[in-house]
């Protein structure tokens, strides 16, 4: 089972990505009040599309709008007000900038309304568990993020456990890659992300970082979401996440180094530099 990743280019009927010149970057962007590191910076439209731009021109390959915290201890917001929060931002920014959109939900209608308004990729960290959210997938011909999460937002951190992490992770990830693959998305448009964070001590979390090339042996593109997490902040003493920029670039390095094709960060210029100094290095 794999999918082919020697394939740089990947176009699908919503986008084309090029992977040739070594991990894509995903800017963050969050229109929501709460989240733990950008909330309530990007609340009103004119300053999400200006982020999302500006992000766009320091060499973000998509953006990955956020209508709803998932931080631990964080509710889950109604479908209509994160339609309200999102849509009006894709609309803008997808004529605005040259790079896919991604929506970062695991509700099919604000998926669908989102892909209606010019989306091309779903970011989901329930991995699909939704059943129309599935088929929406399947049908609409969008990229997408499978998630792995522990328990949910609002119970995962209270005490995340696991035999073997790395293991248990990628066993989640691949049995819903195939589930996927089953419902009719082909394996080139899914893409598998361990959820640092999600659900995971630091000490899961280094792990999952660790064990990377296990992740990049199983056949999908893999996405990781280091960016300003707490994990950074234990292990460097930093606790405002504004704080955790180099902590996070460290972070993109290595997953660079380990065969990550997609890194999801809210500071993008500095990880399009980590990311062409390691390409530089690796092809020396
Ligand atoms: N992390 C966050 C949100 N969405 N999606 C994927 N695929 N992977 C991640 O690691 C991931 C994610 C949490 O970060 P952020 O969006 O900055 O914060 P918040 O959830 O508080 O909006």
């Amino acid at each position: 089972m794999s999918t082919d990743r020697t394939q740089p280019v990947l176009t699908w009927p919503l986008g084309r990505l090029d992977f040739s010149a070594g991990p894509l970057v995903m800017g963050v962007l969050n229109v929501t009040p709460d989240s733990f590191s950008d909330g309530g910076l990007y609340l009103d439209p004119d300053a999400a599309v200006a982020h999302g731009i500006e992000m766009a021109e320091q060499g973000a390959a998509m953006l990955d709008i956020g209508p709803e915290s998932s931080r631990p201890g964080s509710a889950r917001v109604l479908a209509d007000e994160q339609i309200r929060r999102a849509i009006p931002v894709i609309e803008r920014l997808v004529r605005r900038v040259n790079v896919p959109i991604s929506i970062d939900t695991c509700r099919p209608d604000v998926a669908a309304a989102a892909l209606d308004a010019g989306a091309a990729i779903v970011n989901d960290i329930t991995a699909l568990a939704d059943e129309g959210l599935l088929r929406l997938v399947a049908d609409r011909g969008a990229c997408v993020v499978l998630m792995h999460m522990q328990g949910t937002p609002e119970t995962m951190q209270r005490d995340p456990h696991y035999e073997d992490v790395t293991q248990e992770v990628l066993d989640f990830l691949l049995d819903r890659a195939r589930r996927a693959r089953d419902a009719g998305i082909p394996p080139e448009r899914i893409w598998l992300d361990p959820g640092i964070g999600f659900g995971k001590t630091t000490r899961h979390n280094l792990r999952l970082l660790r064990d990377l090339d296990r992740f990049a042996e199983a056949g999908y593109r893999i996405l990781v979401g280091p960016s300003r997490k707490r994990f950074i902040g234990e292990v460097t003493g930093r606790t405002d996440p504004a704080d955790r920029v180099l902590g996070t670039a460290a972070a993109v390095a290595h997953c660079a180094a380990h065969g990550v094709a997609i890194v999801r960060v809210h500071d993008v210029a500095a990880a399009v530099d980590v990311v062409k100094i390691i390409r530089a290095i690796h092809s020396a």
